[in-house]
């Protein structure tokens, strides 16, 4: 069985504590929850991570190129926050790891303040949802299986 890893970047530990209007009331906790159940309808399993620094959301995305790689991991599910914005540091990473990875954002960033409609992430994603909610990361899941679905 395939691992899945989530990787949620800066603040996102503060889920369901404020700015429900915009990403909703559910905490992160309840998240790993969703992504567990997502996870196990689709027969893989899940290794979720939060960090609130860029060093270590690039330690992990190069050991998800190893795990890749090596047969064990199916892909990556990033939730870069704020560093989506402004982190030529995590495109390089992801570059250079040569992993699979859809970029997530709970809110619709397009529909919000011009600083976040620039990407360094999109560039190197296989795909990228936002504005779903917290449920994208259940539809990501499910997407990541039938991108890499061998036809
Ligand atoms: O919509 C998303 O998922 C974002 O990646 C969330 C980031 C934001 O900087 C991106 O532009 C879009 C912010 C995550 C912080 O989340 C908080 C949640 C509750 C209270 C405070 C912050």
């Amino acid at each position: 069985m395939k691992t899945v890893l989530v990787l949620n970047g800066p603040n996102l530990n503060l889920l369901g504590t404020r700015e429900p209007a915009v990403y909703g009331s559910q905490t992160l906790a309840d998240v790993q929850d969703l992504c567990e159940r997502a996870s196990a309808a689709n027969g893989l399993k899940l290794d979720f991570r939060q960090s609130n620094h860029e060093g270590e959301l690039i330690d992990w995305i190069h050991e998800a190129g190893s795990q890749q790689a090596a047969g064990k991991l199916l892909g990556v599910i990033l939730n870069a926050g704020a560093y989506t914005h402004t982190s030529i540091a995590l495109h390089d990473a992801i570059k250079g790891a040569g992993v699979t990875l859809i970029e997530l954002h709970i809110s619709n960033v397009h529909a919000r303040e011009a600083f976040r409609h620039t990407s360094h992430i999109s560039p190197v994603a296989k795909a990228v949802m936002a504005g779903f909610g917290v449920n994208g990361y259940a539809l990501a899941i499910a997407g990541l299986v039938q991108l890499t679905e061998k036809k």
